[in-house]
């Protein structure tokens, strides 16, 4: 029985140290010294490697590295290997410290303020306290629940949207496509949490935003994908929009030519909202190898008939 790592190799020097102090009785490898592919039960990675099910017959558990799992081609694994996502402390308090810098730069109109700095225009507009801006969080999981939670906190209306029905105290909750006009209804600032899925790639279109209150922004931390660019660049030119913050892009990296890049009403950041952190992603994936052998239920584990 064996785990390989296959991922950075520094954060991979943390994770072998961990499994040595924490779990010395499965051996640790790390990409690319694979060693017998036979004894690999237990492989975490962003990319996994290619024939995956053939060169590793006996995997049982593949962990990703991130929160996300759409980088892994699920129909081509075979049923027996269970797919678990990222859930660690770090990652989770990134996304809190992002989502709520991004959403106190739209609500505060940094983007129009740094567009009138290049233009050393002195033009100042209303302010709004939080308590009169409404955010809906797209996905109330582990990182849009909390990061819902966090932002009431901050003074800010909020509501969410999930699939299924989730009840959060202090969140006003919809769930499913029949309540989602009504959450758009009362969203000026959007944050998309969703993992991408085949029910949620290119949601954020001009359908979607067509809903939104007149003047809403977006800030999209989920994927890329979720996003018609071409759509959002059409709302924010005909002012339906008034701003976009975009940590996720398809492709990525975002070519220099993209015309995202230069949107006066558009900031971008590179997919650094939230990143897994070593430690703590080592200690979560040791307690999960733990539950896994001692058949108590596995955290994350991803319901392959849903995609995430
Ligand atoms: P979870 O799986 O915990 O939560 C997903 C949430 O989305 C759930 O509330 C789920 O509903 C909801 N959802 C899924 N599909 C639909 C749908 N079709 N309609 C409505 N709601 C839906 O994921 P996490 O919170 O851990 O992560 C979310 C995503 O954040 C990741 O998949 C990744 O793409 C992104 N991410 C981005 C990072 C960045 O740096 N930009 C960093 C980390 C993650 P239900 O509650 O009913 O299951
Ligand atoms: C993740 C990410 O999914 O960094 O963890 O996007």
């Amino acid at each position: 029985m064996a785990f390989l790592y296959k991922s950075d190799a520094e954060r991979g020097a943390v994770w072998a140290r961990l499994f040595a102090e924490r779990a010395p009785e499965i051996p640790f490898r790390q990409w690319p010294d694979i060693g017998d592919p036979a004894a690999v039960r237990y492989l975490a990675a962003w990319t996994p490697p290619e024939h995956l099910a053939e060169s590793f017959p006996n995997l049982e558990l593949l962990f990703s590295v991130g929160a996300g799992i759409d980088q892994f081609e699920l129909a081509a694994l075979p049923p027996r290997v269970g797919v678990v996502r990222m859930i660690e402390p770090g990652l989770l308090a990134g996304m809190l410290d992002y989502a709520t810098l991004g959403v106190l730069a739209l609500h505060r109109d940094l983007p129009a303020y740094l567009a009138q700095q290049r233009s050393a225009l002195w033009q100042p507009g209303p302010v709004l306290t939080a308590g009169q801006r409404r955010v809906g969080v797209m996905g109330l999981g582990t990182l849009g629940r909390a990061v819902a939670e966090r932002l009431a906190t901050l003074g800010f209306v909020v509501s969410g949207w999930s699939r299924s029905r989730r009840d959060v105290p202090g969140i006003a909750c919809h769930a499913g496509a029949a309540e989602l006009p009504a959450f758009l209804g009362a969203a000026d600032i959007l944050v998309c949490l969703l993992p991408l899925t085949e029910a949620t790639r290119g949601i954020l279109d001009r359908a979607l935003f067509a809903q939104l209150p007149p003047g809403a922004s977006l800030l999209n931390l989920g994927r890329g994908a979720h996003l018609v660019a071409d759509d959002l660049i059409a709302a924010l030119d005909r002012g339906h929009l008034r701003a976009a913050m975009l940590d996720v892009t398809e492709p990525e990296p975002l070519p220099p030519e993209d015309p995202l890049w230069r949107h006066p009403k558009i900031l971008i950041t590179p997919h650094i909202a939230s990143v897994t952190q070593a430690e703590g992603a080592a200690l979560a994936v040791i307690d999960n190898l733990e539950r896994h052998r001692t058949g108590r239920p596995v955290l994350g584990l991803v319901d392959r008939s849903k995609g995430y």
